[in-house]
């Protein structure tokens, strides 16, 4: 009979699979590595895994049977029905009590269901984001689990021991119940989005208005990240515009302008449109890669379609001519940040409440802070700003970043209209003003379009001093006068 050894099992030996389960042995877990084609967990016990305390396992009931009590075995398989195929098959081997964590990029409503599904049979299932890329998943993942809260005292010195940590604390801790682990993983992604399209919006801005060279983008970027902008995003992407190719030549420079996406975005964009939150820094961000994508039709358009072009004049020192609008640029897209932030977190809010998920948001802050695509000094302030108010309505409403905003949109207002006379596209940096400008408009024109529905489709208004009461007018002397409750424009 075999003896249960292991602390927890992993299935799927991928890139991101091993280097968890090296991170793991690291922190002294005695790990059982497993995987759909069994030969490669034999090729990962000799090679990466050779003289570690990894065991491995040749079949499903193998690796079941060494396990300790309650077992604990995480999944990184491609999301769908490789998930659901590997939990059928665990749960004929397990016991209720077993845990069971997907930590694939699996989408939250799947979650949801397993969630529930595996609890009816008594098993407690976490879904858990993982973000860190390879890198992250070797020594220091944002880990972020949600699921089944009774599975969290069992997972929780493994999970936090092998998390990055940000000023001593680790960078996971629980999430919330049902799918909200996958959820606020979702969410990271968008917000990962839209932090990449506004650091791009400001690189177009300083290729093709300020006239700058791909070195003086990249001292640029290396002075931003000195300050309220540090972040790994601003990091890579000033090692990127001085990276050489082996001919010299800017490898920038020769990749071409048309972005791919794997769909977690677009997954964010649908729940704000399914929610009701206008998060449409991220939706403008999944737009603006689609649109690129479009690069033969682009190039044809570019002859026909007029419209300025901006002119970068030859001068001596442009980082020194134009050094006004590069700080202006910065502080546009440190007030767009703060816009997109505030719109993920508006979403995680509404999505909580919507499914009683009580989202611990100043824990997804810290999660968010290291270990992660989007690890930021910023996003220890919004970690403060919900410690001094847990139940902050939106992140604008904070002190502190109420007056970042303040003091930033000036500069930030001049460079959306030097992006337009100048003819160049900045979706994020124009949506997140539009929002702002919503946000604290206290009569927006809405009146008016509850007045066309009422007139087209009598769907009815309610009024400034009767809210809650519905009116409808005949607005042109004929036709009926009862409303409409059977369709909605
Ligand atoms: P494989 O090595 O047998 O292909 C990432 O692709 C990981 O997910 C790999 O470990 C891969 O196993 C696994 N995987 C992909 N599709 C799968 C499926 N349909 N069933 C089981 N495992 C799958």
């Amino acid at each position: 009979m075999t003896t249960a050894t292991a602390d927890i099992a992993l299935i799927g030996l991928a890139v991101m699979g091993k280097n968890l389960i090296m991170n793991m042995n690291d922190h002294g877990f005695t790990v059982c590595a497993f995987n759909r084609t069994v030969s490669k967990v034999d090729e990962f016990l000799q090679n990466e895994a050779k003289g570690t305390n990894i065991i491995g396992a040749t079949s499903l009931a193998d690796m079941v049977s060494k396990l300790k009590r309650p077992r604990r075995v995480m999944l990184l398989v491609k999301a769908g029905s490789a998930v659901d195929d590997f939990i059928n098959n665990l749960t004929a081997l397990m016991e209720p009590g077993d845990i069971i964590i997907d930590g694939g990029n699996s989408d939250f409503n799947d979650s949801t269901r397993r969630c529930k599904e595996l609890a009816a049979k008594g098993f407690l299932y976490v879904g858990t984001g993982v973000s860190g890329g390879e890198d992250g998943a070797r020594y220091g993942p944002s880990l972020m689990p949600g699921g089944n809260p009774e599975a969290w005292p069992h997972i929780k010195d493994i999970f936090q021991s092998i998390a990055a940590k940000s000023e001593g604390e680790p960078c996971c801790d629980w999430v919330g119940s049902e799918g909200a682990g996958h959820f606020v993983k979702m969410v990271h992604n968008g917000i990962e989005y839209g932090d990449m399209q506004l650091i791009s919006e400001a690189y177009h801005l300083l290729k093709s208005v300020c006239g700058l060279s791909n070195d003086e983008i990249s001292a640029v970027f290396d002075e931003w990240n000195k300050s309220e902008l540090e972040s790994f995003l601003i990091e890579i992407s000033r090692d990127i515009m001085k990276f050489r190719d082996t001919d010299n030549v800017h490898l920038v420079d020769k990749i071409l302008d048309s972005a791919s996406q794997k769909g977690t975005g677009k997954w964010t964009g649908k729940t704000g449109l399914d929610m009701g939150i206008p998060i449409t820094l991220i939706v403008e961000a999944v737009f603006a890669r689609c649109l690129s994508s479009f690069k033969d039709e682009r190039v044809k358009a570019s002859l026909l379609l007029q419209g300025p072009k901006p002119k970068s004049e030859n001068v001596a020192n442009p980082l020194e001519h134009h050094k006004k609008l590069i700080d202006s640029i910065k502080l546009a897209l440190y007030a767009s940040k703060i816009i997109s932030y505030a719109q993920g977190f508006m979403l995680m809010r509404a999505t909580s409440q919507e499914y009683g998920w009580t989202l611990n948001m100043g824990g997804i802050s810290l999660m968010w802070r290291g270990g992660c695509i989007i690890r930021s000094v910023f996003l220890g302030r919004i970690k403060k700003a919900f410690t001094t108010n847990p139940t902050l309505d939106n992140l604008l409403l904070d002190d502190f970043f109420n007056q970042e905003v303040a003091r930033s949109q000036l500069s930030w207002r001049e460079v959306c209209c030097t992006g337009i006379m100048n003819g160049v596209p900045m979706p994020a940096f124009s949506s997140a003003l539009a929002f702002y400008d919503g946000y604290r408009c206290d009569k927006l024109p809405a009146n008016l379009l509850q007045a066309q529905r009422d007139y087209f489709g009598a769907h009815t208004y309610e009024l400034l001093d009767s809210r809650g009461q519905f009116h409808h007018t005949n607005w042109t002397g004929h036709g009926g006068t009862t409303s409409a409750s059977t369709y909605n424009v």
